[in-house]
């Protein structure tokens, strides 16, 4: 009797854990490959929540590292967040799959002037996440001179001083922009001037750093950055001693829009998924979280004072008069990766 007893309970034990392990299996999932530093993982938790969607979440640092891991394979992803010109690309090379908008209704809280913009002209392939411009941020209290122009980052008497952008289509458009060309230049003789600025100004340089460069910076271990506009607000808010600038000389107006890979294994979650990320709560909590700049104007108005009135997060149409849009360099994209290469081993 005793024998029956433990055989069945063990039947029982058997069928309750395989049972288990089935719910854990059946359970929806996407993969989230988003920028280092790019988003509240309190908000993934919530949707997780509220969707019984399990989100697998994995970071990289720039567009080109993206762009390299979705060509490996291997992984497949279901959203991911590339910039304009990289979106541009993806979409000329068939990478990113065509969105359901009825799948999308909270893309009716974005404002309206972040549509139909080059990089994705009918708005077919991407929804907008963030958006910011490039600039300096430097210390006021190791800096004396008046920071106006991409020519500071030059200035012998700064050497070592200087944290450049861990990122090629970022770091040549300065020196592009110093020199007078558009960042768009697809004239090689001007690209390779840049490269010789940049060359010219290695020594000067304590570093190339992507997210490392708050910590650099709050940490009052470098005079200047060139850095995102939203990385800018989160400094500043931890060192008042920061301030952000906007270079005469102009700059680079850049979108991050969330978009589904062509080959992505679970297109309907991950509709779901930027839909909920464009609901007005989570895309404050959100923008709140990171420092970056929404496109949904309802969330704006659901953000701290001074971030909702901060100019280094939402500049005024006039301080942003002096920009450029990335657009995909296509063809010369060797050129870009050959110039970063020799300019990072100052060849
Ligand atoms: C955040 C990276 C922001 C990307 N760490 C700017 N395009």
């Amino acid at each position: 009797m005793k024998k029956i007893k433990s055989i069945v309970l063990f039947v029982l034990v058997a069928v309750i854990a395989s049972m288990l392990a089935g719910c854990g299996e059946s359970k929806p999932s996407i993969n989230v490959f988003n920028w280092g530093d790019y988003i509240d993982e309190g908000v993934l938790k919530e949707f997780e929540k509220e969707y019984g969607v399990k989100v697998n979440y994995s970071m990289y640092a720039t567009n080109e590292d993206l762009y390299v891991k979705l060509k490996q394979g291997g992984e497949s992803f279901d959203v991911i967040f590339p910039s304009d010109y990289m979106i541009e690309r993806m979409v000329r090379e068939g990478m990113l799959a065509k969105l359901d908008k009825d799948n999308i209704p909270n893309l009716k809280n974005i404002d309206k002037s972040f549509f139909g913009l080059d990089y994705d002209p009918d708005d077919e392939y991407s929804v907008p996440y963030m958006w910011g411009t490039v600039g300096i941020i430097y210390n006021k209290t190791m800096v004396d001179d008046v920071v106006d122009s991409w020519d500071i980052l030059w200035e012998e008497k700064y050497k070592d001083q200087i944290i450049m952008l861990n990122s090629q289509r970022d770091t040549i458009a300065v020196a592009l922009l110093k020199l007078g060309y558009s960042m768009n230049t697809r004239n090689i003789d001007e690209l390779e001037e840049a490269k010789a600025e940049l060359i010219k100004q290695r020594p000067l340089v304590w570093a190339y750093q992507g997210d490392e460069v708050k910590d650099t910076m709050v940490g009052g271990e470098a005079a200047f950055a060139v850095v995102w506009s939203g990385d800018a607000v989160a400094m500043i808010r931890d060192n008042p001693d920061l301030e952000y600038v906007i270079p005469k000389e102009g700059t680079n107006l850049w979108f991050d829009d969330m978009v589904i890979p062509a080959n992505a294994k679970n297109k309907e979650d991950a509709e779901k998924f930027i839909d909920f990320m464009c609901r007005p709560d989570i895309a404050a909590k959100n923008a709140d979280y990171i420092g970056y700049s929404t496109p949904i104007p309802e969330a704006i108005d659901l953000l701290p004072e001074d971030m909702k009135n901060s100019k280094v997060a939402y500049p005024s149409e006039k301080e942003i008069e002096n920009t450029e849009i990335f657009r995909d360099p296509m063809d010369i994209v060797v050129e870009y990766d050959r110039i970063w290469t020799e300019v990072l081993s100052g060849e």
